[in-house]
């Protein structure tokens, strides 16, 4: 068994994934995503102590097939197993199926199971037994998002000792929403057992600590909340990137002669749109690409001078309502490059991989009109992204009103993405903007995203709980 940590992550995945090559040879490879980007770079600040705790996103064939903790670049990971039935039951069921569209105003129906709930307590029970036996005395344990709600109060009972940090990275929904869930009382119960409940958003905490008057009868005063002797805080910590990596990929040279180089492999043409997404229903990556088939049928922009491009990472893959999107979406693509597109000059380049983050920032350095237009987001990092890589102030942002990040970026292009007219509107607003006013809305955004980046976002986060503790000690 590895030393114990004083500083201790627990996320439903592990930061890597476990890969075979074609001669059954295992090795672990660094996995994308908001989470690691996130909080990455202040585990690496903890001198080898931190701990990161997650599944490795593979199925065991039972769970007594232990993986031991090894350390990968600094951090001690600790694998947690999930068999296959969990993985279809806790995952893809209760975490995708149920809660993620409910917390994302219901976009689509959510679902409920009981033998999903029963897979999400029994896994949500084992990454907290996992947390109990990695953390020191008193050490911090902060816990990640929606599929591990469960584990503050689980891990409470075992370590009184801890002291315990849960952040929601995903919205958290009106309580007339969240009321349908069958286990409303025990998710709120579980959130509880932490000392600090971090969201991305006000509103998202005043929901939950609504719920717990509600549904608890608890009697929460301004941010805190009294339940069994202890005080709970929830609060709004909006999480941002780390803005110095990405400004220093974007003054790469070779990256800027990428950038140069994929405008000319799109034609060079006068505006190059850009979306990048994880192929996902509630990032309304469908309805980006009809607008911008409406304004090439009715003419109001020329295929000549302007293409769009989109990433889509695959996600979930297994859940039929990303089946559906992603058929969805591709018909979308197919049909609009059928009317529009030239030879070797599509109107839509459509890309449905995962790419280095080199690539990415290149990509960001094409674009001259950055859409990004989810139906709900606790964030969106790709709008923070793309702001901190716009050096030279150039570039404009179409941003939805309902992605967290649209708080904080109000210089962007805000829209409705109900609204396809507004849209529409917004679309050719940015478009047809002079240098001038860009750059001002740009530089405004700048200064914004530069003075709040990932690691502020975790320093507050863990300064508050050092406080609640002092506080709490001095009682
Ligand atoms: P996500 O829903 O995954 O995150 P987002 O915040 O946009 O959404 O983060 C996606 C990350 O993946 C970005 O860092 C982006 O650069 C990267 N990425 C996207 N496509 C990629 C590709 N093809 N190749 C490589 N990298 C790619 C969830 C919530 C968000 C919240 C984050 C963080 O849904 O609302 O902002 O967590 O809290």
């Amino acid at each position: 068994m590895a030393a114990k940590s004083d500083f201790v992550v627990v996320a439903n995945r592990l930061p890597v994934d476990r890969v075979r090559d074609e001669d059954g040879q295992e090795s672990w490879r660094r996995s994308p995503g908001g989470l690691v980007t996130a909080v990455e770079p202040l585990m690496r600040q903890r001198e080898g102590n931190g701990a990161w705790i997650g599944w490795a996103g593979d199925a065991s064939d039972s769970i007594e097939e232990n993986v031991e903790p090894f350390r990968n670049d600094g951090l001690i990971l600790y694998p947690v197993p999930l068999t296959a039935d969990e993985v279809e039951k806790y995952y893809e069921g209760f975490s995708n199926t149920s809660l993620w569209p409910l917390y994302h105003d219901g976009v689509v129906p959510a679902e409920y199971h009981r033998a999903w709930w029963n897979a999400y307590v029994a896994v949500n029970r084992r990454f907290a037994d996992a947390a109990a036996e990695v953390a020191d005395d008193g050490a911090f344990v902060w816990v990640h998002d929606y599929q591990l709600q469960l584990v503050p109060a689980l891990l409470r009972e075992k370590r009184p000792d801890l002291r315990i940090g849960f952040f929601l990275h995903i919205p958290f929904p009106p309580t007339e929403l969240f009321s349908q869930l069958p286990w409303r009382r025990q998710i709120i119960e579980g959130l509880l057992g932490a000392d600090l409940v971090g969201f991305q958003t006000p509103g998202a905490a005043a929901n939950f600590l609504r719920l717990t008057r509600d549904r608890l009868g608890l009697k929460p005063s301004g941010s805190t909340v009294q339940v069994d002797g202890r005080s709970v805080r929830a609060r709004a910590f909006p999480i941002s990137i780390d803005v110095a990596s990405f400004a220093d990929l974007a003054a790469d040279p070779a990256v800027q002669a990428r950038a140069a180089q994929l405008r000319t492999d799109l034609g060079d043409p006068a505006t190059v749109l850009l979306g990048v997404d994880r192929l996902d229903y509630t990032k309304g990556i469908g309805i980006r690409l009809e607008v911008f088939e409406e304004l090439l049928e009715e003419s109001k922009v020329d295929p000549a001078e302007t293409v769009m491009v989109q990433v889509a990472t695959p996600s979930r893959e297994r859940v039929e309502q990303y089946r559906l999107l992603r058929e969805n979406v591709e018909r979308t693509v197919g049909r609009i490059n059928g009317a529009y597109g030239a030879v070797g000059n599509p109107a839509v380049t459509y890309i449905h991989r995962s790419m280095p983050r080199e690539e990415l920032v290149a990509l960001y350095l094409a674009a001259d009109i950055m859409v990004v237009t989810p139906f709900r987001d606790g964030m969106n990092l790709v709008a923070k992204e793309y702001v901190a890589c716009r050096l030279d102030g150039t570039g404009a942002l179409v941003l939805s009103e309902f992605a967290g990040a649209a708080r904080e970026l109000k210089q962007a292009y805000l829209v409705n993405p109900y609204d396809i007219e507004g849209l529409k509107s917004a679309y050719l607003e940015a478009i047809n903007a002079d240098v001038g006013e860009r750059r001002k809305r740009m530089r405004a955004m700048q200064r914004q995203v530069k003075g709040h980046d990932v690691a502020a976002w975790a320093k507050s986060f863990v300064e508050e709980i050092d406080q609640l503790r002092q506080s709490s000690e001095m009682l």
